[in-house]
């Protein structure tokens, strides 16, 4: 355990990237600005399956470019990327063959920015993690949601498209995309990082994942799969915890801004200061900071955050440790 685990423990600073088809909203629907934040856009809003699917072929991110990315990444500080393959619209930012709502198969760009992502995150030497929504996926039939607005228990659907059976979602989507994602990108992904696991996770559930997951003895995934497991490490969101996790590994993932998925409109950036002193604060309790970027609908990341990652980079050239 602790030899897959010195590399992540080592790294202290890390990029998270939010990126999919919400970022073409941006947080805005039908003329109205949508509270909360951006990649929620389809559960707040309500917005129908069918109109939701039919940004696909709007989405030709042809700004994105992965050796900018990871070269911003590197010139931060950061050791290590984690990037959204798939989250709760169930929009899949890889070439999937399990699943064909994916940007390979459904959209102009038709490119695997995932791969490039790990072709570059090789040749640049860091590592590479892959976000995937397991249990919430709001487009596939059976794919979990959590209550929003007045979306109506027991499901909290608001499109009969949704509706289906949990365990043949995680059979037929979740579990067969998992392991392409872990069989298809050359050395990685390192992490595998869940999320917003339900009740509808049991143990027996999580139990076939693990399978996948056991198969690849240096994978490190977090607490969040469901179903009792604990994972590797502690995922404190938007805070630092007083003191840690005493005996665990953890990392605090935080937003630059309000949203994690990119909103035109959202220009409340913490400043350059702050996130060098959040920073610290974690690596002196022993912990990993995962700072997110939210590229928009080219694929370019938003200056503002470059600014800020760049200035953090400088300040660590000059103060950090090498
Ligand atoms: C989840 C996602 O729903 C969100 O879109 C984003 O990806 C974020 C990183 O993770 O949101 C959460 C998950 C857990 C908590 C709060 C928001 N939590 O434990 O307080």
């Amino acid at each position: 355990r602790d030899a897959r685990m010195a590399w992540w423990r080592e790294a202290r600073f890390g990029m998270f990237i939010h990126w999919g088809l919400y970022s073409i909203p941006a947080g805005t629907w039908n003329g109205k600005q949508i509270p909360g934040i951006g990649e929620w856009i389809m559960n707040t809003a309500s917005i129908p399956v069918a109109d939701y699917k039919a940004l696909a072929p709007k989405f030709n991110p042809t700004g994105f470019n992965a050796h900018d990315i990871v070269a911003l990444a590197k010139a931060a500080g950061m050791k290590y990327i984690v990037i959204t393959s798939k989250h709760h619209d169930g929009f899949a930012m890889y070439d999937s063959k399990a699943n064909d709502f994916n940007i390979a198969a459904g959209t102009p760009f038709k490119r695997d920015p995932i791969k490039e992502l790990a072709e570059e995150c090789k040749k640049q030497g860091i590592k590479l993690g892959f976000y995937y929504s397991q249990d919430q996926d709001w487009t596939a039939p059976g794919g979990a949601a959590l209550k929003t607005g007045d979306h109506q228990p027991p499901t909290y659907h608001w499109d009969k498209a949704q509706d289906g059976n949990f365990q043949q979602y995680l059979e037929t989507k979740a579990i067969p995309q998992l392991k392409e994602l872990l069989a298809n990108y050359g050395d990685y992904p390192a992490v595998i990082w869940f999320d917003t696991p339900t009740p509808d996770m049991t143990p027996q559930l999580a139990a076939e994942i693990v399978t996948v997951l056991n198969q690849y003895p240096k994978l490190i995934w977090n607490n969040r799969l469901g179903g009792g497991y604990k994972g590797d490490t502690e995922t404190p969101e938007q805070f630092i915890p007083a003191q840690g996790y005493p005996g665990r590994d953890w990392e605090s993932c935080m937003t630059m801004n309000d949203t994690w998925g990119y909103k035109s409109y959202d220009k409340n950036f913490k400043s350059t200061e702050t996130l060098l002193r959040n920073l610290i604060d974690i690596a002196s309790k022993g912990g990993n900071y995962l700072l997110n970027i939210g590229p928009d609908s080219h694929g370019v990341v938003p200056p503002e955050e470059v600014v800020r990652l760049h200035q953090v980079g400088k300040w660590l050239d000059v103060n950090g440790e090498a």
